[in-house]
């Protein structure tokens, strides 16, 4: 139910300078309070921890330019992009555990690199309850966490578009967003004239999340390289408070485990970022144990009966 033969590498990347909020920063230690390395391991996988990237701290600095800290994210994104690529490389499935979604950059730049080496064709699926495309002349913040879809898309800062070695990394027609309710006026109008594909909430409530899903599915096949950018506020705040802009109006339970299940079943899972998880906010671990939890759907723990 994934393409994990080679094995699950773990990386640990504790930094919120890209957020508005503290704390994410300590999203990989709560994750693996939460079990998430034992969570995998049950499926018979050898699950390695490589333990956490280093950087530079968060300065807590206003934004310049229109960017927040563009030199720190810049460098821990750089660190991540070879670690993710060196483990793809390797032919294993690389877990990034955030840290803030300004991740998603290096991340998914290692990923696309990945695919142009391989042959392979990109499919990311962007669960969350923003769309990240701001820019440094839309964003209401300067935070670069609200940035990386648009970063990877090509506008963005050169320092950050760059950094998998080819602009830009991904095309629009590459991504689906699911889960989406919070945009702002001038990011909706790139994202509309981006093309993106939008799942937002009006579409599940009025469609179904079954029918969201299969559509952001559809088209993969086995030469297909599926990665999943999880940032935890796509959920409803009711089950899932520990992160730092919340939105209420997402996900329920049972709608994200059923997206988990149905990438499970495409068997094409080769990447996954686990991002914007804020231990300082959160109760008791619950929203790091309901990530763990949706990961093990994604391993395919609710797999009944196989597909011949
Ligand atoms: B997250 C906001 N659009 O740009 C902005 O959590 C929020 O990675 C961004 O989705 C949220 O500051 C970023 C208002
Ligand atoms: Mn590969
Ligand atoms: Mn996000
Ligand atoms: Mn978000």
């Amino acid at each position: 139910s994934h393409r994990a033969a080679g094995g699950v590498s773990l990386i640990g990347v504790p930094t919120d300078v890209g957020a508005g909020s503290l704390g994410a920063r300590m999203g990989p230690e709560a994750l693996r309070v939460a079990g998430i390395a034992q969570a995998i391991a049950q499926f018979g996988l050898d699950v390695k921890d490589c333990g956490n990237l280093s950087g530079p701290a968060n300065p807590g600095q206003p934004a310049v330019n229109g960017f927040r800290h563009l030199p720190e994210v810049v460098q821990w994104n750089q660190t991540l992009h070879d670690a993710m690529y060196a483990e793809l490389s390797a032919g294993r499935l690389p877990i990034m555990l955030g840290g803030d979604h300004c991740l998603g950059i290096g991340s998914i730049s290692a990923v696309a690199r990945h695919c142009r080496d391989t042959g392979k064709k990109l499919r990311v699926l962007w669960f969350d309850a923003h769309a990240d495309f701001n820019t440094a002349t839309l964003t209401p913040s300067g935070n670069i966490h609200g940035m990386p879809v648009a970063c990877l898309c090509g506008h963005g800062p050169q320092e950050l578009i760059e950094i998998g070695g080819h602009v830009p990394a991904i095309k629009p027609k590459d991504i689906r967003q699911i889960g989406i309710r919070s945009v702002d006026e001038g990011e909706k109008r790139l994202v509309h004239d981006m093309g993106i594909e939008v799942f937002d909430m009006r579409y599940i409530d009025e469609m179904g999340m079954r029918h969201a899903m299969e559509l952001a599915l559809a088209l993969i096949d086995s030469n297909t390289h599926l990665h999943v950018s999880l940032d935890v506020d796509f959920l409803d705040p009711t089950i899932a408070p520990g992160v730092g802009t919340t939105v209420r109006g997402g996900p329920t339970y049972r709608e994200a485990q059923l997206c988990m299940e149905m990438i499970a079943d495409t068997g094409r899972l080769a990447s996954l970022d686990v991002v914007e998880l804020n231990p300082a906010l959160d109760e008791r671990n619950r929203t790091a144990e309901l990530a763990v939890d949706l990961i093990e759907s994604l391993f395919g723990k609710s797999t009944l009966m196989r597909k011949a």
